[in-house]
């Protein structure tokens, strides 16, 4: 593809795909206006100086190594197949995933070493080259772009290496699986000659775009309880920075607001109940710059 530089960023995400509404979502819930429909090439932001270019997306990590994007949104386990010079700048939280090593639920085979002198069909060769070399296996790789799970029944190979995420197709080709080989989430990789060019900009993406990762993870926490109960409180709370506190019109009463961080939310919520907090109203955090 023709190299262009026209004073704007350049970033290519999925075409069609598993991560193609998650990322455009992403990018329009961080401020990024643009038309993603039909089955165009490229798209031009109306209100930042950014490219979107939509492409297949085992060509996005060459694209971002040899600098036709400066950025891209692809996922982990594809970045480390291609073997890509990019710089992971973001794990953006979705397209999560894990590229595992499986066998027929009855062939027997419990442990790795088991797999030695057997073929084992992959459209990952590279990912498993290196995961066997630090196994010390020797297998023979079959590689296959696609349908991976039927090969053991077709006799092609014994063994399968291939992308697990609920592991219903493991389950309905009668295949368990036997061990982990990479664990995958989508990235935001970048090329760092481009980034370090155009960083004024990018600094302004980045900016927008972790303005909405950030307040994806956290929770907005309001709520009512005696004044003596504060010190508590603001013990049990991991916010930013200190709670905001304000009056109520019932006396020895305070309200608390603060930032909850999604993961620990429940347990936060049940802890406060005990220090004697009531009324706790939670509501999702549009933005939020740190
Ligand atoms: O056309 P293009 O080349 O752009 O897309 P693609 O067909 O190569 O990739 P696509 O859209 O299928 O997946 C894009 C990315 O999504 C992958 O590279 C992973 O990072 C991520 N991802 C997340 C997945 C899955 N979950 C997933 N489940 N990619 C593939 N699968 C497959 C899996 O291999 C299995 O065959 O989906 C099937 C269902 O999985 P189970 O375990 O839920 O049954
Ligand atoms: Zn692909």
């Amino acid at each position: 593809m023709k190299k262009f530089n026209n004073g704007r960023l350049k970033i290519g995400i999925q075409k069609n795909g598993r991560l193609t509404e998650q990322t455009i979502d992403l990018l329009k819930r961080s401020g990024f206006e643009f038309d993603a429909y039909g089955r165009r090439l490229f798209s031009t932001c109306r209100n930042f100086p950014l490219e979107i270019l939509f492409l297949r997306d085992d060509d996005i990590p060459e694209y971002v190594q040899d600098s036709v994007c400066d950025l891209g949104i692809v996922g982990e386990n594809v970045v480390k197949e291609k073997m890509a010079k990019v710089e992971v700048v973001e794990k953006l939280g979705f397209g999560m995933c894990r590229i595992c090593l499986a066998v027929p639920r009855n062939s027997g085979i419990e442990k790795i070493k088991e797999l030695n002198g057997k073929r084992i069909a992959t459209s990952y060769p590279n990912v498993l080259e290196q995961f066997l070399e630090k196994k010390r296996v020797i297998s023979e790789i079959v590689e296959v772009s696609g349908a991976v799970e039927i090969t053991p029944s077709l006799q092609v190979a014994e063994a399968i290496c291939d992308v697990v995420s609920t592991g219903t197709t493991l389950r309905t080709n009668g295949l368990r699986v036997l061990d982990e080989v990479l664990e995958s989430e989508a990235l935001l990789i970048g090329n760092l000659k481009s980034m370090n060019k155009q960083q004024k900009i990018l600094e302004r993406f980045l900016m927008r775009l972790r303005g909405t990762l950030v307040a994806r993870k956290n929770r907005y926490v309001m709520m009512n309880a005696p004044k003596s109960s504060l010190e508590k409180i603001r013990k049990i709370l991991p916010g930013l920075s200190s709670p905001t506190v304000l009056p109520l019109a019932e006396q020895d009463m305070i309200a608390v607001h603060s930032v909850v961080p999604e993961q620990v939310f429940w347990e936060v919520m049940e802890r406060l109940k005990e220090a004697g907090a009531s009324g706790i109203l939670v509501t999702p955090i549009e933005k939020m710059i740190l």
